[in-house]
């Protein structure tokens, strides 16, 4: 049975058109922009840090010296979960010194920006968070502006010409492979860990004079970055509102999307919650960063919903319980969304955000439509197959439609689609690919007449 439907997903992939669905979509972007420098961890690194006796149960939000940063990076490892950690200026510098990193493009706003780019977006207008010259000169290439409002009218820059004088942020992006072991076992799945600095996101005043005018322009608001808005982030939320409010007077027919990323600290993670979240027409989050939110909501089953598509269901309704219509969960072997639009034109849309995704992690970078070929050879992954038979049977006990679930991937009833994806073997990076596939399944996602506004 299996097999006749992993034919069927074949079909389904072999079935997404030529045509690149985000040509012509017009996108605004805002906050976080980073110099990413990445590299693997080998022996040599580890060698460096002293490896703790057990697996810690809790890491450091803000790795103060190296013992935190072992700590973090045994969590990750025997966990296979991506972390984000603030660290201190010593531990920065003990990163630096280690050397070897490639520099990369970073930060959701980035990642999504240089992905629209590529794929001939018409408009792609991103909030210049920290620029210094070198981030400035990653975005080259791309059709990247910073829109300015200045005396009344908005002037355009592009983002690779774009500097403005403040301390840049550069992140490093130490990434494992599947079976690297530091502590205990080795790790289940190939995920990396960030040491971030302690500096946050900058708002840009000119950029914040535009943006009444600049959302008249656009389909969508892509939100991401509220992790980086330091330990006394309530007036930065502030200003997020208003952002969110702002734009949507000027455009009610504007999609805001909230890209959730893993906020270590409990009490940012609430305020998101209570906050920004009953804003936002969309989510985009991974399944860590579902299980993070869920506890909050009173899901406190913080494993099974990491791992467990029934209880990602469950969670997913929760959100959007807040007044959330579109929730996007992304997980390795399958998507699962919840959403107002047709679910052919849902299952298209996670289809090439699993094309892209695949691409993105097979060639370690941002793909090109030139390089989308490249995922036919990838196989479906076992895993996404096995947890849809799980909603499908979850489907039958409700009494509606699994059959057609398990072959189409959707449910119109529970306004549900999931696709299995392809996963590669062994992928040259994971960061960035989680924005990748978000960015891409939200900007491709057809909408009716839009939300309404709130
Ligand atoms: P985050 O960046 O939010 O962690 O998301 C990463 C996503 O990348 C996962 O949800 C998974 O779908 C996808 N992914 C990973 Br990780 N490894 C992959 C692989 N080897 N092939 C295809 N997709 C992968
Ligand atoms: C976070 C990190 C950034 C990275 C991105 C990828 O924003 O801060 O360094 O590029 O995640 O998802």
């Amino acid at each position: 049975m299996r097999e006749s439907i992993a034919r069927r997903w074949e079909e389904h992939y072999t079935a997404v058109s030529e045509e690149n669905p985000l040509e012509g979509v017009k996108a605004l972007l805002a906050y976080n922009s980073v110099v990413d420098k990445v590299r693997a961890i080998d022996g040599q690194l580890l060698k460096l840090l002293r490896k703790p006796e057990v697996v810690p149960p809790i890491y450091a939000k803000t790795a103060e010296d190296l013992d935190d940063l072992s700590e973090g990076l045994c969590y990750s490892i025997s966990n296979g979960l991506a972390l984000e950690v603030i660290c201190s200026p010593d531990v920065i510098r003990f990163l630096d010194e280690a050397g070897g990193y490639e520099e990369r493009l970073g930060g959701q706003v980035a990642t999504v920006a240089r992905l629209l780019s590529d794929f001939s977006a018409a408009s792609v207008f991103v909030h210049p968070d920290r620029f210094s010259w070198k981030l400035a000169s990653l975005y080259q290439g791309s059709r990247a502006e910073v829109p300015l409002g200045i005396g009344g009218k908005v002037e355009y820059v592009k983002a690779e010409e774009f500097y403005w004088d403040c301390s840049p942020e550069a992140h490093y992006i130490l990434e494992y492979p599947a079976g690297l072991s530091f502590g205990d076992g080795p790790a289940p799945r190939a995920n990396r860990f960030i040491a971030a600095p302690m500096t946050k996101v900058l708002f840009h005043k000119e950029w914040e004079e535009s943006l009444s005018k600049v959302s008249k322009e656009c389909d969508a608001f892509f939100i991401a970055g509220l992790n980086h808005m330091g330990e006394e982030y309530e007036e930065s939320f502030r200003k997020v509102r208003e952002h969110i409010r702002t734009a949507k007077a000027s455009n009610p027919s504007l999609i805001i999307h909230l890209e959730i990323t893993s906020v270590p600290d409990l009490r940012k993670r609430e305020a998101i919650l209570d906050d920004i979240l009953p804003l936002v027409d969309s989510v985009g989050v991974n399944e860590a960063e579902l299980a993070d939110m869920a506890f909050l909501l009173g899901l406190p089953r913080w494993e099974q919903v990491r791992g467990n598509a029934v209880y990602q269901l469950e969670a997913m309704h929760l959100i959007r319980a807040l007044g959330v219509r579109r929730v996007n969960m992304h997980t390795l072997g399958y998507y699962l969304a919840l959403s107002p639009n047709p679910v052919e034109e849902v299952r298209k849309s996670l289809l090439f955000a699993a094309i892209v995704g695949a691409v993105r992690a097979s060639l370690g970078r941002s793909p090109r439509p030139e390089d989308l070929s490249e995922a036919r050879d990838v196989p479906l992954a076992e895993r996404g197959l096995k947890e849809m038979e799980r909603l499908s049977e979850l489907l039958k006990l409700k009494d509606v439609d699994h059959r057609t679930f398990l072959r189409e991937g959707w449910c119109e009833e529970e306004s549900m689609v999931a696709v299995p994806t392809r996963v590669v073997d062994n992928p040259k990076y994971t960061v960035g690919l989680g924005d990748t596939i978000s960015g891409a399944s939200l900007f491709s996602e057809k909408w009716g007449k839009g939300p309404s506004p709130r």
